[in-house]
């Protein structure tokens, strides 16, 4: 018996297969980091956290149920001002649906004003979904774009309402064409909602244009996920890892196929890469095994109630000492570009460091938008790298492009940024 309990152990470590209390530890750590998280004063409530927290095993009832009510407040409200603002909501909507899903909330009793009207939410995300479309059909990408767009029929989907052909065949095209780009590479994260958004409507039987199109797509977006893996296992990049094992999971994948990804986000987990809860809410279900798929069958029954925070937890930042020196060149839509240097204390985030820059009256300025990741650059030196533009001010250090955002980007050393107005 004994050497039948040592073999399976042993055969489940050879299978990468997460288990054991170190797995548990690395859990709950992330899962107090992000209920800590909920309790940020004057931070938006965030629904792709609220989404991570309801797919985990552990959780803290009272915690989520008073975020959920944060949620239909307040972010609710933020969704209907960008309405008001004549704003398209995609990819918000289809988080905050995913959220009131997860929480195994009745969606028909939640309704947008807008114009003067009331609509349920998933009634206007139908309507969204359809501007969307007509949008590809003529200037042949959303308005938003493909991320939210795949998040959109995603939701549509989990909550049971039909996706229409029309609609889930834009997404199918532009997988085909390879129209899913982030910046200038193929976007893993995309792909990965969109394998999600496309595995459900297989799932579900939905109607659809052509059933073998509908499987070469996800056989292409699979096959694109796995190849996209680097050496150190990651697919794509530290922050598109967790959405990629979450779509080959909810594809079908084996545990084997996606072992190295997963050993790779617990490394990270351990260094310390997911600070931002953004981050953390797309890691976290994939390190439970779970997709968003998995809110389709949710039903909030029975659920464990032990999750706590723990009060000596919460890291402690030591300030460093020192200061180093950042060379920051802007280069602007018709290719001037200017240099401004200063000095900053070693450790600063790339968002203090331009803030001092901009104190020093050097001429530059910038200023941001919020985003569910944080503050994104919107203007720079008074140009305003927009959207409908199909712009925005790309990001990079010594010619790398950064793979975070300008609050969560640390200056260690010295170094030279580059603030690029770009197209995508
Ligand atoms: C589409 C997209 C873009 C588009 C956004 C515009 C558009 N309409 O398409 C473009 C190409 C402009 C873009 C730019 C950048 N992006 Co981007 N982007 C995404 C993507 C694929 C989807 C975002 C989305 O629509 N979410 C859905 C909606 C509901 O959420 P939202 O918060 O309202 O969405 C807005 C923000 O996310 C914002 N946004 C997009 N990227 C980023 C990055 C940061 C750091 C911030 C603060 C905001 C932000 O644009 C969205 C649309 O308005 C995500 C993938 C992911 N896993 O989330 C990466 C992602 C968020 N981006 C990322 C990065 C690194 C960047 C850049 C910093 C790259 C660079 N070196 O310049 C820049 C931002 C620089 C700046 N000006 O501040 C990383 C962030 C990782 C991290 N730890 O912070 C992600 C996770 C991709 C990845 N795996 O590396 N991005």
């Amino acid at each position: 018996m004994i050497t039948l309990i040592i073999a399976s152990g042993l055969l489940a470590l050879a299978a990468g297969k997460p288990c054991g209390s170190d797995h548990k530890a690395l859990l709950q750590s992330l899962n107090q980091q992000l209920l800590r998280s909920v309790d940020t004063p004057d931070t938006l409530p965030n629904p792709s956290v609220h989404i991570a927290l309801r797919l985990s095993t552990h959780h803290n009832l009272a915690k989520e149920s008073q975020h959920l009510n944060h949620l239909k407040t307040e972010f609710h409200d933020d969704i209907e001002k960008s309405l008001r603002n004549g704003e398209l909501v995609v990819g918000r909507l289809a988080l905050y649906i995913l959220a009131l899903k997860s929480s195994c909330h009745d969606l028909q009793s939640v309704h947008l004003n807008h114009n003067e009207m009331k609509e349920p939410l998933l009634t206007h995300l139908k309507k969204e979904m359809e501007e969307e479309k007509q949008n590809i059909a003529f200037s042949h990408r959303p308005k938003t774009n493909y991320y939210q767009y795949s998040l959109g029929i995603l939701a549509l989907c989990v909550s049971g309402v039909r996706v229409s052909t029309h609609v889930s065949h834009k997404l199918i095209h532009a997988v085909e064409h390879r129209q899913i780009k982030h910046g200038e590479s193929l976007c893993v994260d995309t792909h990965a909602m969109a394998g999600m958004a496309l595995q459900c409507l297989k799932n579900e039987e939905t109607a659809v244009k052509d059933t073998a199109e509908l499987d070469r797509a996800l056989a292409s977006i699979k096959q694109r996920l796995l190849d996209s893996k680097r050496a150190d296992g990651h697919m794509g990049n530290e922050f598109s890892t967790g959405l990629a094992v979450q779509a080959l999971l909810a594809m079908g994948s084996q545990m084997e196929e996606c072992a190295s990804a997963l050993e790779a986000l617990r490394a990270d987990v351990k260094k310390g890469t997911y600070h931002n809860p953004m981050a953390v809410s797309q890691v976290l279900p994939a390190l439970h095994q779970q997709s968003y798929l998995h809110l389709k069958s949710k039903e909030c029954r029975n659920e464990d109630d032990s999750l706590t925070i723990d009060a000596d937890s919460a890291s402690e930042v030591l300030p460093s000492h020192g200061q180093v020196s950042l060379q920051v060149e802007v280069i602007k839509s018709d290719g001037a570009s200017s240099v401004f240097s200063i000095n900053v204390p070693k450790g600063s985030s790339l968002f203090e460091a331009l803030n001092l820059l901009q104190d020093k009256l050097t001429g530059f300025t910038f200023s941001t938008e919020s985003s569910l990741w944080g503050p994104f650059l919107s203007v720079v030196n008074e140009e305003q790298a927009r959207q409908t533009d199909r712009r925005y001010w790309q990001v990079s250090s010594g010619g790398t492009s950064l793979t975070q955002g300008i609050n969560d980007y640390k200056i260690d050393s010295a170094q030279s940024i580059t603030i690029k107005n770009t197209e995508y």
